[in-house]
């Protein structure tokens, strides 16, 4: 326990009322959609440095084992809001509409007095219920000049989306709440998802850089019959106009025929300005495609190399547009009253399987970034097992907030407080269920705990998977049925069945 004395009386176990947060702490939750842990230094310095994102770490905390309970986008939102796996919220995948007449924490926090917002990329297709103010994409929203639904009202914005979320944000958190009460902002950006395109003033960023191949990148899946059958693949799937932006003016470029036309629209899009940095950014890298007629290795690892080079500048002006929230707090004096966490939806494979996208429940995806500063609150690193369905009970504690008995995620204000529970959860569980989808990722569910992962790919494919994280981190190695496994077998396989009943998730698959 440190030295918080504000927070006394803020657990769910004991009384609410005068005990409770005599101010309560405003709440700003910033969430990326597809940033993986791998492309932010507090994590993993390999690749970029994400300085402002890394100072929500330095006064805070990084959780080390945060992990999503439906590695996709809807479902993961839902989960988020609902504290809730995806069976019980009823968004078990992005065909689905979120039913919004349902508890979620915004609501929950608004009855208690708290100013509320959304901001940004929603995709529950249903309309946001639960906030003061909304301001949201269209479904996954467009890099340029994206259209914004403003509390109903469509608005197409000139410019580049992360910049102009949060410029919303803080128009908001400057001129439209109600400064009397403390808020509760969900700003989500739609970067970095797919197609990673970088603002006009990043192009030419990492130009020098050559990006290091996963060791596994050309995994040929052994004993993973999933992993063989997914399309997400950078060698096979990434579409070379799509997502690697070859849309050639001359039209001599074609490519998968779903998403060919997609890609010249992307680039059709773009306003005179926009498509004149753009030509004078691609036209060159167009001319040496054609050129060169790539093909095989060399192929693969220039896809490899276009994409980590999008990807990591659209994660720069994230991290840059995150300072600028920042500053704002800072100027504000609203750094002393406000909890600020920084998440994805999930985490993303950048190359690792030599793949793209999420979806398994394999670490990259699984796993996904979780920072939180908390004023007065512990420092450093909380190594617990937590989850998405745990943000909501958290919230509600902070604000003095009972914690409804139907949420299934745990609070993370005791750990974020430097107390060790020495009851927390000894394992994670975790469903998937969009299949036949785009990427073709099966039907799965399993357990993790902190060493073991327990699978099982089910609908219209029955394999299980095992794998011990100590000695194999990238999951190479299939070890279910093999020899002198059967007792952890078993033991991750009752854990699973516990897990199953204690959620309530129809075991019966
Ligand atoms: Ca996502």
């Amino acid at each position: 326990m440190t030295g918080i004395a504000a927070f006394a009386g803020t657990s769910c176990s004991q009384p609410s009322g005068e005990q409770a947060v005599q101010k309560p702490l405003n709440i700003l939750y910033i969430m990326t959609d597809d940033h993986s842990f791998q492309t932010l230094s507090a994590y993993d310095g390999r690749y970029i440095q994400t300085p402002n994102i890394d100072r929500i770490a330095k006064d805070g905390v990084r959780f080390t084992n945060s992990f999503v309970a439906n590695s996709i986008s809807g479902p993961s939102r839902a989960c988020m809001l609902t504290g809730k796996h995806s069976h019980k919220n009823g968004f078990i995948d992005n065909a689905h509409t979120f039913d919004g007449s349902q508890q979620t924490f915004p609501k929950l926090l608004r009855q208690a007095g708290y100013q509320t917002a959304m901001i940004g990329k929603w995709h529950l297709t249903s309309d946001p219920t639960g906030f003061d103010y909304w301001n949201i994409l269209i479904g996954q929203g467009d890099y340029y000049n994206p259209t914004f639904i403003d509390n109903g009202e469509k608005r197409q914005i000139e410019g580049y989306a992360t910049n102009i979320t949060t410029d919303l944000a803080l128009d908001w958190l400057s001129n439209k709440r109600d400064k009397d009460k403390p808020f509760c902002l969900l700003l989500h950006h739609k970067a970095p998802h797919r197609t990673w395109m970088p603002d006009t003033c990043d192009l030419r960023l990492y130009d020098d850089v050559t990006f290091p191949l996963p060791e596994n990148f050309y995994d040929e899946y052994a004993g993973r019959t999933a992993a063989a059958e997914q399309e997400m693949s950078i060698i096979k799937d990434m579409d070379i106009v799509y997502d690697l932006k070859m849309a050639d003016k001359e039209n001599e470029i074609h490519s998968n025929p779903n998403l060919e036309g997609a890609g010249r629209y992307i680039y059709n899009n773009l306003n005179p300005d926009q498509k004149a940095a753009w030509d004078a950014y691609y036209d060159p890298i167009i001319a040496d495609f054609k050129a060169k007629k790539r093909t095989g290795k060399e192929l693969a690892e220039w896809k490899f190399q276009r994409y980590m080079h999008d990807y990591c500048r659209v994660i720069h002006s994230v991290d840059r547009n995150i300072g600028r929230v920042l500053d704002y707090l800072e100027e504000q004096g609203l750094m002393e009253n406000t909890l600020i966490v920084y998440t994805s939806d999930q985490g993303f494979y950048m190359g690792e399987h030599g793949w793209f996208d999420k979806r398994f429940m394999y670490e990259e995806s699984f796993r996904t970034p979780l920072l939180m500063r908390l004023p007065g609150g512990k420092r450093g690193d909380i190594p617990q097992l937590v989850q998405n369905i745990d943000y909501a009970p958290t919230f509600l504690e902070l604000a003095g907030v009972t914690v409804p008995s139907d949420i299934q995620g745990e609070s993370l204000l005791p750990l974020l407080k430097g107390e060790e529970p020495n009851d927390w959860r000894d394992a994670l569980y975790y469903h998937y269920y969009e299949y036949p989808a785009e990427h073709a990722v099966k039907k799965h569910y399993g357990v993790r705990d902190d060493r073991y992962k327990l699978i099982h790919f089910y609908d219209d494919i029955d394999q299980w998977e095992l794998y011990d994280l100590q000695t194999d981190p990238t999951e190479m190695h299939n070890l279910y049925g093999q020899p002198g496994y059967e007792e952890v077998t078993q033991r991750m396989m009752t854990k699973l069945k516990e897990l199953q009943r204690q959620y309530d998730d129809p075991i019966d698959k």
